[in-house]
């Protein structure tokens, strides 16, 4: 038996954008304009207006929730539910008491929250009428969302989380295409990833200050989807290339916000490249000033690299993976629906990471998961979903966490991806992820095979 800490977290994540679904929504953000403009660039056409319902359902799910072991709830708020008015920071009377209600039903459930700020769904009209990201205004805005959050929740919500990866709002809406605006600008990509840094950095003053005039006791943190790369050989050159894809992918986050500074070699490399972020010295004061209490990390997959194929110095335009290529490792063991590479193992080395070289910082497992797609396939003639392939993902990441664990890293606790099936973006609902399953037909939910299992890990403590 794998035993875990005494009180370690058994959760569950989501997001407000995923779950909620639009009912009686102030505004739209970057996913409901763009899905209204082009139904088609989401899979099976499907947005998200319903998402799993949540709005409407909260109760009923929170009850499952529960019943399935999950005894810490990581979701989020949405800036576009809880303000009428974005740009002038008014709140919705409808907003809040709606998440009031969620954060009371989770408490009573025995459920604690965690609540995250930002879960990539920026309000359309700061990127119309700001640049969204691009612009250093937008970070203020962010702060005074914050505080008004922190104002509202916080006599009864003691986890507090600035961004969820803000590495995918570079790869998806900067880079490669897969998130609105869709633009491909590594220039712009550089000085986005700095300026949420400083957005996050300028919530958490909020924050600090409000904490201090409440006497709470509460903690803030970031959500960061490390993914580190292992180069392809022990040849300098692979060395090289993997070196990049870390500092670039974890450690442009990481730094900042644990250590309150961005790593040097990376900003050499950018200065060299002409394409240094924009900064000043109270801004960078902010960031050193304001760092986390305790990091979120999501884990899927870890990255592997070579050198790149062409030289970066012959190349036009600046993109960040002009300095890497992708390898394949042959006979690496694939998720084969996702796309992605399995390799728990990756998860030991992130705590020891986060042991040797950030402080031994508390931190948790913020998002692990097994996505499926067409997983009624697995349905049994009892209608549940006996997923034993996400047991088996859950098992082997646990085993290589438990291992970090007794090396001595400060991890305190596991949310799997997720409580719920919930929609997902452009994937919509392609890949299958909870422990409850969700028909998207009839807004029926289940407990599938993996979700009563949860309920004995989190019972037992362990497996
Ligand atoms: C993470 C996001 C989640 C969720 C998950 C699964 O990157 O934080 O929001 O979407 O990935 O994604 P997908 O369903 O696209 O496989």
């Amino acid at each position: 038996m794998l035993e875990f800490p005494k009180n370690f977290a058994w959760g569950a994540a989501t997001s407000g954008p995923q779950s909620e679904g639009n009912f009686h929504k102030a505004n739209q953000n970057v996913f409901d304009y763009w899905y209204e403009k082009s139904p088609k660039d989401f899979y099976d056409g499907v947005g998200p207006d319903t998402a799993s319902n949540f709005y409407n359902d909260y109760k009923q799910d929170i009850k499952l929730m529960a019943k399935t072991g999950i005894r810490s709830l990581r979701t989020s708020i949405q800036w576009t539910r809880l303000m009428s008015d974005v740009d002038l920071g008014i709140v919705d009377e409808d907003g809040v008491k709606f998440y009031n209600n969620v954060i009371d039903c989770l408490l009573d459930n025995g459920i604690t929250p965690y609540i995250n700020l930002f879960h990539f769904d920026l309000p359309i009209e700061l990127y119309k009428k700001y640049g969204g990201w691009e612009s250093k205004h937008v970070t203020d805005l962010f702060a005074d969302y914050a505080q008004k959050c922190f104002e509202l929740f916080g006599s009864k919500v003691e986890h507090w989380f600035t961004f969820n990866e803000p590495k995918v709002i570079l790869d998806g809406e900067y880079l490669y295409q897969f998130h609105y605006p869709l633009k491909v600008d590594g220039p712009a990509a550089v000085q986005v990833a700095y300026n949420i840094n400083l957005a996050s950095a300028k919530a958490i003053e909020r924050f600090n200050k409000w904490r201090k005039e409440n006497n709470a006791d509460s903690k803030i943190g970031t959500i960061l989807n490390l993914t580190p790369a292992y180069p392809a050989t022990n040849d300098p050159e692979d060395v090289k290339a993997a070196e990049f894809a870390t500092l670039w992918d974890d450690n442009m986050y990481l730094d900042p916000a644990v250590k309150g500074y961005f790593p040097k070699k990376l900003v050499k490399i950018l200065s060299d490249a002409n394409v240094l972020f924009d900064s000043t010295p109270e801004e960078l004061k902010i960031i050193a000033d304001n760092t986390i209490d305790v990091l979120g990390v999501n884990f899927y997959h870890p990255e592997r690299v070579m050198r790149p194929s062409v030289s970066p110095d012959s190349l036009q335009d600046w993109m960040p993976d002009i300095y890497f290529d992708n390898y394949e490792m042959p006979g690496r063991v694939m998720n084969v629906d996702k796309g992605w590479e399995i390799y728990p193992k990756t998860l030991y080395d992130i705590a020891i990471n986060i042991r040797d070289n950030y402080g031994n910082l508390p931190w948790f497992v913020s998002e692990n998961g097994m996505g499926v797609s067409k997983e009624e396939r697995y349905l049994d003639d009892k209608g549940v979903v006996q997923d034993d392939y996400r047991i088996k993902f859950i098992k082997d990441h646990l085993s290589e966490l438990h291992r970090g664990i007794e090396a001595g890293s400060n991890c305190h606790g596991y949310f799997v991806w997720t409580g719920i099936d919930c929609w997902s973006w452009k994937n919509a609902y392609r890949n299958r992820y909870g422990l409850i399953r969700n028909d998207i037909h009839t807004q029926k939910k289940t407990i599938k095979k993996s979700g009563q299992w949860y309920a004995k890990l989190s019972e037992n403590n362990g497996f």
